[in-house]
């Protein structure tokens, strides 16, 4: 792991569940980021009803966005949500993008632009899921994601997929 940065930074986390009890997983996993060591909740979006993006042979999700502040380096955060996925029941077998009990994307981490084998950020797909941008825009109105501009625009791109506000954390 590479050492904690000086400055904590803001990071958000995207959070989606589709199997069992998708409002229980989704609030348990945001109380879960709630423990996690020289890292704050910040804020958190509503919970969103949306339709399965990719396969869409499968219930649709429940989606919400978390702002943290954190002194963990991106690398040791991506493998605490790991294990917070893996407590949730999650288990990585069959088709890529299937259903899940809980899924939590590092979406952005400050400014940073990271590409390696094992960590992809800002998240490669983000720009184009209204199911991260909605509630994303919830919370961060004014952002600019690296490399793909203003959150606003990229949020226009997109009101094809079906995104309902229906809860709160
Ligand atoms: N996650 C996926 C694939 N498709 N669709 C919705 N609506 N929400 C998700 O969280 C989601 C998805 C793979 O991570
Ligand atoms: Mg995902
Ligand atoms: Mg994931």
């Amino acid at each position: 792991m590479d050492r904690s940065p000086e400055n904590p930074v803001l990071a958000y986390i995207g959070l989606g569940s589709n199997l069992d009890d998708p409002f229980m997983h989704l609030r348990s996993g945001v109380a879960a980021l709630m423990q996690l060591h020289q890292t704050r909740v910040e804020l958190c979006s509503s919970l969103y009803r949306t339709s399965p993006v990719g396969n869409q042979d499968q219930p649709d999700f429940i989606n919400a966005v978390c702002r943290v502040h954190t002194g963990q380096t991106p690398a040791t955060l991506m493998q605490y949500l790991l294990q917070i996925e893996r407590a949730h029941g999650r288990v990585r077998e069959g088709e890529k993008g299937g259903p899940r009990t809980l899924d939590l994307d590092l979406l952005l981490y400050g400014s940073r632009v990271i590409e390696t084998e094992d960590l992809m950020v800002p998240h490669p797909r983000l720009h184009e899921r209204a199911f991260v941008l909605y509630p994303l825009h919830e919370i961060e109105p004014y952002l600019i994601i690296p490399g793909k501009g203003a959150l606003r625009t990229l949020l226009a791109n997109c009101t094809d997929q079906r995104v309902e506000k229906v809860a709160v954390v």
